[in-house]
């Protein structure tokens, strides 16, 4: 296994001397905002991590290996080269033998972050249950991966572009806890609301990383959720983005977008109609979710040791 694996010398000594550590995903930054706001947001939200105690990992797969932190030059080949794949679990054994090269989803980068040994993991949006789903099949690989791999996901929830009780009901299926932080109304990634109850809520990082002590003792296996609003300051009213989303969802039915693609032309689709301000928003959450993860890796950290 260890031949498919590579660290940065920060991750590694980071495990050496097993300091809280963060991973950050890298198909948000090579599919889900634009040159050169990406690699800007990138390199902010690990600094947003090492400030609070942490340090960052963001995963990626290059050159036949699994990336464990990635250098500054990395970063930017993220952020620019037009022929990143989109890598989820199915996707690994091919990109990895190919050696091509490969944007981590969120179940990439938890499988990536497991490996490597890490437990948090802070992004912007989960993926889910489409609109549609029951007729398209569109889940995305995220949910069962939760189900699956041990590693805590701090997001903004998950857009409107998907289908929010759905996936709450799929992830409630798989055991997958869904923690609201500060709130007991699962967030709607630019807003607050989506008239959806998380299963719990949870108001200090400590309480949050004594749930995941407790379940990962109990050899509970899987993630878990850690659903972090949007700052008031920076979110978008649910109905304004409603709208665009609706829009932008008749724009993806007319012209055929299915499969891997309906996410990353959603995000680009939505951020043209809103004139650049979900990007804005988008950036902001991920931010505020970087801080979060930091503090509930260093809380961990000290109720592992
Ligand atoms: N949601 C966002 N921004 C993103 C993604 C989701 O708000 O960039 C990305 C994440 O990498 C997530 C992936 O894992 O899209 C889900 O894609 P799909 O819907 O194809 O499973
Ligand atoms: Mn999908």
């Amino acid at each position: 296994m260890k031949q498919y694996l590579s660290f940065s010398e920060e991750v590694r000594h980071a495990l050496d001397h097993q300091l809280p550590i963060v991973a950050l995903e890298t198909t948000i930054i090579s599919h889900g905002m634009p040159y050169p706001q990406n690699v800007e947001m990138a390199n902010d939200v690990e600094q947003i991590i090492r400030n609070h105690g942490a340090v960052p990992a963001t995963i990626g797969f290059m050159d036949g290996q699994i990336k464990i932190g990635l250098s500054a030059s990395e970063l930017e080949e993220f952020a620019t080269n037009k022929n990143v794949a989109k890598v989820s679990r199915r996707d690994i054994p091919y990109i990895l033998a190919s050696k091509k090269i490969g944007a981590a989803t969120v179940s990439g980068t938890m499988i990536g972050a497991e490996l490597a040994g890490i437990r948090m993991f802070a992004t912007g949006g989960i993926g889910g249950v489409h609109r549609e789903g029951e007729v398209t099949w569109d889940v995305s690989a995220d949910l069962t991966e939760l189900a699956e791999t041990n590693v805590a996901v701090v997001c903004a929830g998950c857009k409107s572009i998907l289908d929010i009780g759905r996936t709450l009901e799929y992830l409630e299926t798989l055991g997958v806890p869904v923690v609201g932080y500060q709130t007991t109304e699962f967030p709607a990634f630019y807003s607050h609301q989506s008239g959806c109850d998380v299963s719990v809520s949870m108001d200090t990082p400590e309480e949050a990383a004594a749930m995941l002590d407790a379940k990962w003792k109990l050899g509970l296996k899987g993630g878990a959720v850690i659903a972090n609003p949007i700052l008031e300051a920076d979110a978008i009213p649910y109905d304004e983005i409603e709208a665009i989303i609706l829009q932008a969802m008749h724009d993806a039915k007319n012209q055929g977008i299915t499969g891997k693609q309906v996410t990353p032309f959603m995000l680009a689709n939505v951020k043209e109609r809103t004139g650049g301000k979900s990007l804005e928003a988008n950036i902001a959450l991920v931010k505020n979710n970087a801080k979060l993860a930091a503090q509930i890796a260093v809380a961990l950290n000290r109720s592992e040791s």
